[in-house]
């Protein structure tokens, strides 16, 4: 299978979840301004959608959505209940917690804050949304290692990423409750650890 991906874009999380299932994965590069992949092509030609993570699966068909996408490769490896089982109110919560960080936190916040489309008051206004979107991470982890069913999930995945990328930017999401320790929590996983520096050199060079 082929990852198309943009280092420390949200196809980290796909990342991290191939490491953490041990999925072998050939990554592909892609540079998300003019969508031309590493070593030749158009990402438009794979995904016309012209965004990261895009997945080549192994029968050459093309798997789109974050979402769909963490759930495929979790279902993928079962035994890594990286994806609670089918049915399971582990996994309606980690769908709940996917389209959460989808939708309210990386489209809401992130989108608007870093496309050319927003001026500055709509960046502004974007950047002043995240501490609300915090808090509601910061209830939802009260008492709990993890976001969904105990365990370390393709959610969690898809949270650090946003995590991580929102230190980058300054938002502090140590003004809530937990939420920085459940983000050293997720950086202290292997897997995860070693996704993030592959992808740190990557987008530092
Ligand atoms: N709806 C897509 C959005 C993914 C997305 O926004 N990816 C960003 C990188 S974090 C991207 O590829 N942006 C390039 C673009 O949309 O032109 C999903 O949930 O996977």
């Amino acid at each position: 299978m082929e990852l198309f991906y943009a280092p420390l874009a949200c196809s980290l999380a796909s990342h991290i979840v191939c490491r953490e299932a041990e999925i072998p994965i050939l990554r592909r590069r892609v540079n998300l301004a003019t969508k031309e992949i590493a070593g030749g092509g158009s990402l438009y030609d794979v995904n016309p959608k012209g965004a990261v993570p895009t997945l080549r699966r192994d029968d050459g068909s093309i798997l789109t959505e974050g979402s769909s996408v963490l759930q495929y490769l979790g279902d993928l490896r079962p035994e890594s209940t990286l994806c609670p089982p089918a049915g399971s109110d582990a996994r309606y919560r980690t769908i709940e917690w996917l389209s959460f960080i989808a939708t309210e936190m990386h489209k809401r916040v992130f989108y608007m804050m870093f496309t050319p489309d927003s001026d500055a008051a709509a960046k502004q206004t974007a950047r002043a949304a995240a501490p609300a979107k915090l808090a509601i991470v910061a209830r939802g982890l009260a008492g709990q290692e993890w976001l969904a069913g105990g365990r370390f999930t393709v959610a969690d995945a898809y949270l650090f990423w946003w995590l991580t990328l929102a230190q980058r930017v300054g938002i502090a999401i140590a003004d809530h409750n937990g939420v920085e320790a459940y983000h050293a929590r997720c950086a202290a996983r292997p897997a995860v650890r070693e996704a993030l520096a592959i992808e740190m050199s990557e987008a530092a060079a």
